[in-house]
């Protein structure tokens, strides 16, 4: 029997998915794409889930981009079409309503870095590269990483990624705000784990409330977006969580959050 693309894993609240093509560096081919897209949309639907990690198989990659033998005989269709099909994937990551942690074990290069910021936090082992060597190929990043790189680490960041092609080491990836930490190899799985159970033993809907207003905000402007956050921030007070976290506060103990 043939290995999954996608490996699944749950540890108590944290869902940790692995890439795992390792003797192709985890590279993105169609199927792994849909089964990313399942996985991540079967995630969201299940409410034990409250946190969920992504890395990639083996000691060298996290994800080392799209799969060059796959987009090599593409037509001009068939590539916006493989573009289009990462692309809704990895908007169904960044949407989704609970937190995803890349946990960057390794090369992160096109379509994988591309994977990695569409994820909300980015923890990369000190031995991680990455990139956007798309140009080298004869092409641009498909997956967002044109726009989601602007976004997170401005202009100068993105084109130089993505004009040079060159990757860069974590030191430099924390320097340009790309990744959120950098942590020694060794260290890296205990630190997200680690990371991720924090993650998991906060309110739900109050992360949930963050990620919208992030989302949302981003994309709008500033009248629009602390409206927006206001109403959400109201509607912390629906929440039985709320009562908890703040009753909580002032019995000075430690909340227990059910998630509704
Ligand atoms: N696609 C397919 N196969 C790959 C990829 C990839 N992206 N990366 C590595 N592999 C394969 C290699 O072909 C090799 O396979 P085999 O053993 O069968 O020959 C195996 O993985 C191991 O790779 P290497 O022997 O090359 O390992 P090295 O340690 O020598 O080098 C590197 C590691 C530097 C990471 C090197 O493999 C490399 O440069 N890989 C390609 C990196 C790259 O250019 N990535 C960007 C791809 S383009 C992209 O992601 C566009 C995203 C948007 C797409 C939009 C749709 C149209």
């Amino acid at each position: 029997m043939t290995e999954p693309l996608l490996l699944s894993n749950d540890h108590g609240a944290v869902r940790v998915l692995t890439v795992n093509r390792p003797d192709k560096l985890n590279a993105l081919n169609a199927a792994t794409l849909d089964a990313l897209h399942a996985a991540f949309a079967a995630a969201a639907a299940e409410p034990a889930v409250r946190v969920l990690v992504l890395t990639g198989a083996g000691p060298k990659a996290f994800v080392a981009g799209a799969d060059i033998a796959e987009m090599n005989p593409l037509t001009p269709v068939q590539g916006r079409d493989f573009a289009l099909r990462g692309q809704r994937m990895m908007r169904t990551v960044e949407t989704l309503p609970k937190p995803v942690i890349a946990m960057v074990n390794g090369y992160a290069l096109g379509g994988g870095l591309e994977l990695a910021l569409c994820c909300h936090l980015r923890i990369a082992a000190d031995t991680a590269r990455v990139g956007q060597p798309e140009v080298g190929l004869g092409l641009i990043p498909g997956f967002g990483g044109s726009q989601r790189l602007l976004r997170l680490a401005g202009r100068a960041a993105t084109l130089e990624l993505c004009l040079t092609g060159a990757p860069v080491d974590a030191a430099r990836a924390l320097q340009l705000g790309i990744v959120n930490r950098v942590v020694p190899a060794a260290e890296l799985e205990e630190q997200t784990m680690a990371l991720a159970q924090q993650l998991a033993n906060a309110a739900p809907l109050a992360l949930r409330g963050v990620l919208d207003c992030v989302n949302y905000g981003g994309e709008c402007g500033i009248e629009e977006g602390l409206a927006y956050e206001a109403t959400q921030f109201g509607l912390m007070f629906a929440t039985d969580d709320m009562r908890e976290g703040t009753t909580a506060f002032l019995e000075r103990r430690k909340p227990t959050f059910v998630g509704r």
